[in-house]
């Protein structure tokens, strides 16, 4: 077993219990030596076989790059409102906000009746708005199936009027329209199941083990989801909760349903998934070599919330779009049907007129990879290659007034350069500063003109990392740096004091920060943090490549009283692009807020 492991990147908890519980859970769908079978015949399967198979279920994925989200359930009927009353939060915790115990909830069940919902016309406005795939709560946290489970009867078809199984009819849609359909499932809290997760006011609640919610409600409808609806191109699991072993296999091992299903990171346990989610906002730069997606309202709530007028413009929608793809992401832009089952205005609008830009701009965004090129201070740019260069698109937010548009640090020669919504041409040369193209006086779009920039042979570009500078010091600044931090608990966040950003919110010692920089030469290197800390101490590893020093930083009198601390000295024996970290020690670990870490070379070891 353990010989299969060495060529396996699953968790090798996971993997010992996959073969170790699953034959009496699945019934005669298959048993474990079956999966066995799939997984040990991957056994004789190296990573990079198992990476390829990976490539192979993402590669539509990674071309999409824009998909819609859709929160729809019970609590869009009354838009989060409990007997008229506002709660907090978004809409679809409104059971848990209102503490509203399951037989009140239940009649609004009753009361569920989109009338108005139309499939084709639904999936007609994803494909609109350019987006390439749809993914709806199946069922949410309320425990209510919005598809015609077989075991739970509160579900839309048994415990509504509506009686039609809209994921059915989605389904059929999507396939017609060429929109991969994905569910969201949350696995873990169901507020109606006496086993699921979260319920905690309910008190005429009989409560049985997760384990009976899980493989009695939670493994069939994931079956049935991915069996009775047809190709199933995402399983969006959410709020990952600690469950047993059995519980979490029996789920993961559903996947095998369909071998090409997408899954994110939010099963539990660690376990990665196909891919990184991120929610509500846009991490300041991707996660290197991971795939990942940002999944946001495009409103305040993810359910319809009555007097939710919170509705992003139209330019930072795009802009968004723009920005997550430039970082090699995915944007899961969120809406929410009321009750009639229909989109408010604002948001029909909204997608609208993203669809008229992606109509005219969609090659800047579709198959595209994450931008080569430093910051830009005008814009965003994507990526593609083509026979013999790269082409780049570069988005432009705010046209130049001076004719002049510079792409710092490229030094590659000019191809061709062109307004991707006209194709006019662009002139173009290189200059110290980079490439620097002629143009017209007003771009194309107000919001994002594209511009098309092709160049010849590999990107000669320079360093777009944080490199040492000539007096052998290099700073990493705190918004340059990946936040390590999974949604759900206080997070590390970037957050700014005197317009100065820092990390901050650093309430949990799981997130940490990781910089990739490049370093010219080995040898000793002091340690510098600038930062605040209202605890006395706090501690936490600083690294570089593979070279450790534990860190103890003292108070500063509060947060927002910056001092710059030595931390101690490094002797690095690397050079080139360098990850450096900044991971706290858990049990000795007091939030501090980080502005910059810098690293000056004391000796050299040349
Ligand atoms: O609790 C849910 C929330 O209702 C919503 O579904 C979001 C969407 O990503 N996920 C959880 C919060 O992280």
């Amino acid at each position: 077993m353990i010989s299969l492991l060495g060529t396996f990147r699953i968790p090798l908890m996971t993997f010992v219990y996959l073969t170790c519980g699953l034959g009496g859970i699945l019934g005669d769908q298959f048993d474990s030596a079956e999966l066995m079978a799939q997984d040990s015949a991957g056994g004789e399967h190296d990573a990079d076989t198992v990476d390829a198979a990976r490539d192979e279920r993402m590669a539509w994925w990674r071309q999409a790059r824009f998909g819609m989200f859709v929160h729809w359930g019970v609590y869009s009927t009354t838009g989060g409102e409990y007997n008229g009353q506002k709660l907090p939060n978004s809409a679809e915790w409104m059971m848990n906000k209102g503490r509203i115990p399951i037989a009140e909830y239940e009649k609004y069940a009753a009361g569920f009746n989109p009338a108005k919902f139309d499939a084709a016309e639904f999936v007609g406005l994803a494909k609109l708005a350019g987006m390439k795939y749809l993914v709806i709560t199946a069922k949410h946290h309320d425990g209510f199936s919005m598809f015609g489970s077989t075991a739970s009867d509160y579900n839309v078809v048994d415990a509504t009027p509506f009686k039609r199984d809209i994921m059915k009819e989605l389904s059929v849609e999507c396939q017609k329209q060429g929109i991969r359909l994905g569910f969201y499932y949350s696995q873990a809290q169901d507020w109606h199941h006496p086993g699921g997760m979260g319920n905690s006011w309910d008190k005429d609640l009989k409560k049985v083990s997760n384990d009976e919610y899980v493989l009695g409600k939670a493994v069939p409808e994931v079956k049935q989801l991915l069996t009775e609806y047809g190709p199933i191109g995402i399983f969006w699991w959410d709020t990952p909760r600690a469950m047993s072993r059995e519980s979490f296999n029996a789920l993961h091992s559903l996947t095998k349903l369909q071998p090409s299903v997408i899954t994110n990171d939010r099963l539990g346990d660690d376990f990665p998934g196909d891919y990184k989610t991120f929610e509500r906002k846009i991490p300041p730069n991707g996660p290197a070599g991971k795939d990942w997606e940002v999944c946001m309202p495009i409103s305040g709530s993810w359910g319809y919330k009555k007097g939710d007028n919170d509705f992003k413009s139209t330019s930072t929608l795009i802009r968004n779009l723009a920005d997550i793809a430039s970082k090699g992401g995915n944007y899961l832009l969120n809406v929410s049907p009321t009750g009639d089952g229909t989109l408010l205005p604002p948001a029909t609008e909204r997608l609208k007129e993203i669809g008229k830009w992606m109509a005219i701009n969609g090659d800047s965004i579709y198959e595209t990879s994450a931008s080569p090129l430093q910051a830009l201070d005008w814009g965003r740019c994507t990526s593609k290659k083509i026979d013999g260069g790269t082409r780049l698109y570069l988005h432009v937010f705010d046209w130049p007034k001076d004719g002049r548009l510079v792409v710092p640090g490229l030094k590659n020669d000019v191809r061709k350069a062109s307004l991707l919504a006209s194709g006019a041409e662009l002139q173009g040369r290189v200059t110290d500063g980079g490439i620097e193209l002629s143009v017209p006086a007003d771009g194309p779009d107000a919001v994002n003109s594209v511009i098309v920039l092709d160049v010849d042979g590999a990107l000669e570009i320079e360093a777009q990392w944080p490199s040492v500078d000539a007096k052998g010091s290099l700073v990493l600044a705190a918004d340059a740096a990946y936040l390590h931090n999974n949604e759900g608990s206080k997070q590390a966040d970037i957050r700014h004091h005197d317009d100065i950003p820092h990390v901050g919110y650093w309430l949990d010692a799981q997130a940490w920060v990781e910089w990739t920089a490049n370093i010219d030469k080995p040898g000793r290197y002091e340690v510098v943090a600038t930062l605040s800390v209202d605890a006395e101490k706090t501690q936490f590893d600083i690294s570089v490549g593979n070279r450790h020093l534990s860190a103890t930083a003292v108070g500063t009198g509060g947060y927002g009283k910056y001092v710059e601390q030595s931390l101690g000295a490094i002797d690095v024996d690397q050079v080139g692009e360098l990850s450096i970290k900044c991971k706290p020690i858990a049990d000795s670990w007091n939030p501090m807020n980080l502005r910059s870490i810098t690293l000056k070379r004391t000796e050299s070891a040349e």
